[in-house]
């Protein structure tokens, strides 16, 4: 397994390694038993050995143990789970995540998208052919909102320990702390069969000290104020209110992103935010 650089990762791990020592503990005993039997319970004679049928104790030994094993199993899970799901801790960050045929999107809003419709401060868009960056700061609370305009997709970061679903027309959420002393970058992906170029939808993800996070999320905001400016005067087009909160049957990002393509190869510098907030 990665090292967790989340709080919550830490979690999802300490609970898969408690249920291998379960798992464990459960195969030694029953190994140890076959192994046992196989070795001084040989046959020795025609005669057939003493039959345990209808041996009250352990018919309920056998039904017993097992159910404690799942409701200790279960115990655990549920409160991990629990834990992993809430969204109750004050974010520091929320990120909106569009994931579309075939890239991600990230919108950094000013709030949670649960809390109406908020405004993007700038936005993170990515192609198939150039995978786009989240950016995360150190010991942040991120609160991640996913959509999807077209089909099932599932938000991965195996640094996280943990996936969760893009589902078309559902708001799924989650969010996490960032832990000091993690910043670099990790992999990001989709981890769900959603199309021919699945296996495109790449992303990094960097985790920055605050500093450098500051200045980066300056750097944005000022790109994206400044595209705001220059496009008023004449190109907004009609479709370009959709770009922030795509709905399940709204022009999805993924038109958007395709038309950029050509601007990219012509050596135009490419900004991380090329859906700027609005
Ligand atoms: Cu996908």
């Amino acid at each position: 397994m990665p090292e967790p650089i989340t709080e919550q990762g830490h979690r999802v791990l300490t609970l898969w390694q408690g249920s291998w020592v379960a798992a464990f503990a459960v195969g030694i005993l029953v190994w140890g038993l076959i192994v046992w039997t196989v070795i001084f319970h040989r046959k020795r004679s025609e005669q057939l050995p003493p039959q345990v049928r209808y041996n009250m104790p352990i018919e309920a030994l056998y039904t017993v143990l097992p159910i404690v094993i799942i409701a200790v199993l279960f115990y655990f899970t549920a409160r991990d789970q629990t834990a992993l799901m809430s969204t109750e801790e004050e974010a520091d960050t929320n990120v909106e995540v569009v994931a579309f045929q075939w890239s991600w999107q990230f919108n950094y809003l000013e709030e949670s998208a649960s809390e109406g419709e908020p405004q993007a401060r700038f936005s993170v868009a990515g192609t198939p052919e150039r995978r786009p960056t989240l950016v995360l700061r150190e010991g942040d609370v991120v609160h991640f909102d996913l959509t999807s305009p077209d089909v099932i997709h599932s938000f991965w970061i195996p640094a996280f320990a943990f996936k969760m679903d893009v589902i078309p027309g559902q708001d799924n959420e989650f969010q996490v702390e960032v832990q000091e002393g993690t910043a670099g970058t990790y992999a990001g992906r989709c981890a769900e069969l959603c199309g021919v170029d699945h296996a495109r939808m790449l992303f990094d993800v960097e985790v920055m000290e605050p500093d450098a996070y500051d200045a980066w999320v300056a750097e944005q905001e000022a790109r994206a104020q400044q595209q705001e400016t220059s496009e008023q005067p004449g190109e907004s087009g009609p479709e370009d209110p959709e770009i922030d909160m795509p709905g399940p049957e709204g022009e999805g990002p993924q038109d958007e992103a395709i038309e950029e393509e050509p601007a990219d190869e012509a050596g135009v510098p490419a900004p991380a935010n090329e859906e700027a907030g609005r």
